[in-house]
């Protein structure tokens, strides 16, 4: 397994878990675990073939990321500032653009570019613990790494102006009512909950999964027609073996097994 100094990896049948970790800093997001992120994703994608899924977590039990290294602004200025955000926004789509579902469990503080990390999983469980917010304002910031984007996905404009303008913090229960988050749970039961969604998507035709994450994709992004992605996945997925073996399955009343392809 990979060695990193800003984040952990750790494998396990099938599903890669990535700590952030730099808890003394509430795991601030630096430049250089943004790009160990980035390596381990590429990593993880090239080398390994048999992996189910990721888990994005933060090492600790106080947070996710307390948001990108404060302490590192004041040497950026404006070159600087669009350099780190497109770093970031180009690593966390490369998250959101993996074939395998990516999930970010959330154990406790998700501010700023911890919480734009966390939008960029596909899926968002939180311990009880959790805390969520877009604090850039107060700093004298916009966001830097897509929030004004993705947060109106998950809640819709009004919520996310009112988050974004007023910087306030957000409990795990509200983020769930919000629908910013999928679950909440226990936060000893955090990790096992992720990995149980990973193993039950585990049971479905690779294929179809990695079409699906593309054509959900798809519809927010402005280059591609997301209804025609969808009826071109459609066409590849009815041509691929998997297809075969899930309907021979389905005929012969048993499981499946698909191999992906
Ligand atoms: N960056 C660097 N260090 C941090 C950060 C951070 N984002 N957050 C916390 N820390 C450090 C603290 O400085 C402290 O270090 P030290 O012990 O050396 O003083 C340590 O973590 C523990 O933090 P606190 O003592 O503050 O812990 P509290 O429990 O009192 O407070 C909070 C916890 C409320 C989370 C508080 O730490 C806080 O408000 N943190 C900052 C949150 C924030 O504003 N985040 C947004 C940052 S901006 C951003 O993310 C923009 C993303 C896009 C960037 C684009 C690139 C240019």
């Amino acid at each position: 397994m990979q060695e990193y100094k800003n984040i952990r990896l750790e494998r396990e049948e099938g599903i890669a878990t990535i700590f952030l970790n730099r808890p003394k800093a509430l795991n601030a997001l630096s430049p250089e675990l943004i790009d160990e992120l980035d390596n381990a994703l590429a990593y993880l994608l090239n080398l390994d073939k048999t992996l189910h899924g990721i888990i994005l977590t933060g090492e600790g039990d106080r947070a996710f990321a307390a948001g990108a290294d404060i302490k590192n602004f004041p040497h950026l200025a404006k070159e600087g500032g669009v350099e780190l955000a497109r770093q970031g926004v180009e690593v966390f789509g490369r998250f959101e653009k993996a074939p395998v579902p990516v999930i970010a469990a959330i154990n406790g503080f998700a501010l700023g570019g911890g919480l734009e990390l966390a939008m960029a999983c596909h899926l968002r469980i939180a311990s009880e613990n959790a805390r969520f917010g877009q604090p850039e304002a107060k700093l004298g910031l916009t966001p830097g790494y897509s929030a004004t984007q993705r947060l109106a996905r998950y809640v819709g404009k009004a919520q996310a102006m009112y988050l974004l303008l007023t910087c306030e913090m957000i409990d795990a229960e509200k983020a769930q009512q919000l629908g910013l988050v999928n679950e909440v749970v226990k936060q000893e039961e955090l990790l096992d909950r992720a990995k149980s969604i990973i193993q039950t998507v585990s049971k479905m035709a690779p294929l179809a999964i990695k079409e699906i994450i593309h054509c959900v994709n798809a519809y927010y992004d402005p280059e591609l027609d997301g209804f025609e992605e969808e009826i071109q996945a459609f066409g590849r997925c009815m041509g691929s073996e998997d297809l075969q073996e899930g309907v021979s399955a389905f005929v012969e009343k048993r499981s499946a097994n698909f191999k992906g392809q």
